[in-house]
């Protein structure tokens, strides 16, 4: 078995039905999800003219490939409409891949870990929920230095419920 750090974002439309519509067909399509960190309504980074995204991380055990799983998580999104229109655009869901084990994965559509999870706060809060010590295979550190060292400014804060 495969352990996989999964980044869900959504900000679009209902933004909380559409990550438990992901994480329903991830537990169908993809695997068990052994854990999963609480929701946070993060600031949009990169195109910041833009509404919030609630983003949360999985963890799941899944037996697919890499390239398996990109595979299964694109089909996730096109079933939960997800239009790519624009990078960096306003969508209904976004399934990023940040860990595959602590493999390294350089295919031309598929490049593992994820090659920003350093520089984005909405990413690393989460992480840090999940896996304070788990060691970045490249960077060699652990997911608190890499936050410690984070200067994204942008707002992270647990969604209230
Ligand atoms: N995803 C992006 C671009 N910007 N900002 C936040 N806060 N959360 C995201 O998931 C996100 C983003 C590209 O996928
Ligand atoms: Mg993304
Ligand atoms: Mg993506």
């Amino acid at each position: 078995m495969n352990h996989v750090f999964l980044l869900l974002g959504s900000n679009l439309g209902d933004r909380s039905a559409y990550l438990t519509r992901a994480k329903t067909l991830l537990q169908e399509k993809v695997g068990r999800i052994a854990e999963q960190s609480l929701i946070y309504q993060t600031a949009a980074w990169g195109r910041t003219a833009q509404p919030d995204y609630f983003n949360q991380i999985v963890i799941v055990d899944t037996s697919l490939s890499p390239i398996q799983l990109l595979t299964t998580t694109q089909q996730i999104e096109t079933t939960l409409e997800r239009q790519r229109l624009e990078k960096w655009g306003a969508r209904t869901i976004d399934i990023d891949i940040l860990y595959y084990n602590q493999d390294i994965v350089e295919e031309p559509n598929l490049i593992v870990p994820h090659p920003r999870i350093a520089t984005r706060r909405f990413t690393l809060v989460p992480l840090v929920e999940l896996a304070p010590d788990f060691i970045h295979p490249i960077l060699h550190k652990t997911q608190k230095k890499l936050l410690e060292n984070c200067e994204d400014p942008l707002q992270v804060k647990v969604l209230e419920k």
